[in-house]
């Protein structure tokens, strides 16, 4: 069965359907300017973590108000524009993403945390830079078409990454995604996807919307840690269930609609390999590289909630 549509434009549709990512021009140079301004006024409390974090969120902050407020705001500027490009959906969470001038504020290889059955459906951040963004700045990479590959259930507060086995061999097929200012990139949460780190001389500022199907249900996939026998949970979920999600915690008021065993075993290296190689003509491996998605966990966790 075909996924519901949300693109008005069909071409951007079937790209988005076939590469797991599409961009294009959405907000105009007055909104950029009202989203790094909003940044700006709060970039002292934004950047009350950067001791410990190069790339960060505003979710880390711990902030409940500031979280609140940037995720209103992003959301106001963004929907003047949302409805021309898009139907039949509705938005989670906004949030600004910020990395540092530092060789640490890369992010390595990941899929974002599953937001819906993904059977059925489909769940995307619209992605947006300040600036323009390059491989010197902190841009965005993707493995086209990795979203088709395997199901994988990405879960909090554990997140046995299927795809870890591989994680130093996917760099090297990436498809780098340089934006202009006010282009935005959608990414389909279950693309495989990294950043650079910012190595130029300021802070590189992005937003993002996360959203999903009109009809889709929003679902969290929570996985106690410790123990691999433990079976996964499924909760329906509400957007103040989402707000109010504790760190490692099942959500307090949320329904469990399922508990379910799943496979996270690592996928084997060879058949992948083939299907990079298949579907990256172009591409040549290089040695393996260790792309920093140890930390993958924490940082996801930061994307999507509170602590
Ligand atoms: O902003 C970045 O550099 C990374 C963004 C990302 O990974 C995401 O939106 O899921």
């Amino acid at each position: 069965m075909a996924k519901p549509r949300v693109f008005r434009d069909e071409k951007l549709q079937s790209e988005f359907n076939e590469n797991g990512f599409v961009k294009f021009k959405l907000l105009s140079e007055a909104q950029i300017h009202r989203i790094d301004d909003f940044y700006l006024k709060t970039q002292e409390q934004h950047e009350i973590v950067i001791d410990k974090k190069k790339f960060h969120a505003t979710n880390d902050t711990d902030n409940p108000e500031l979280i609140a407020k940037a995720d209103s705001f992003i959301k106001e500027v963004m929907g003047e524009e949302i409805d021309k490009h898009f139907f039949n959906y509705k938005t989670i969470a906004a949030s600004y993403l910020v990395k540092q001038p530092s060789d640490a504020s890369g992010l390595g290889p990941h899929q974002d945390l599953r937001f819906v059955d993904e059977e059925k459906f489909y769940s995307f951040n619209i992605w947006i830079a300040t600036e323009a963004t390059n491989k010197t700045n902190g841009c965005l990479r993707f493995l086209k078409g990795s979203h088709k590959l395997y199901d994988t259930i990405r879960p909090l507060p554990t997140y046995p990454w299927k795809y870890k086995s591989v994680a130093s061999i996917i760099p090297d097929y990436f498809t780098d995604v340089p934006t202009e200012k006010g282009e935005c990139i959608i990414l389909n949460h279950a693309c495989i996807h990294a950043s650079y780190p910012n190595l130029s001389d300021h802070t590189r500022v992005a937003a993002i919307v996360a959203m999903i199907p009109q009809e889709a249900d929003i679902l969290h996939y929570f996985l106690p840690e410790s123990d691999p026998k433990n079976k996964v949970e499924k909760y329906s979920m509400t957007l103040d269930d989402f707000i109010n999600l504790k760190g490692g915690q099942r959500p307090e008021n949320a329904k469990l609609i399922d508990s379910f065993d799943f496979d996270f075993s690592p996928i084997e290296v060879d058949p992948f390999v083939k299907w990079l190689q298949q579907n990256n003509p172009d591409k040549k491996p290089g040695p393996a590289a260790n792309n920093g998605s140890e930390s993958l966990g924490r940082k996801l966790l930061s994307l999507f909630k509170k602590k």
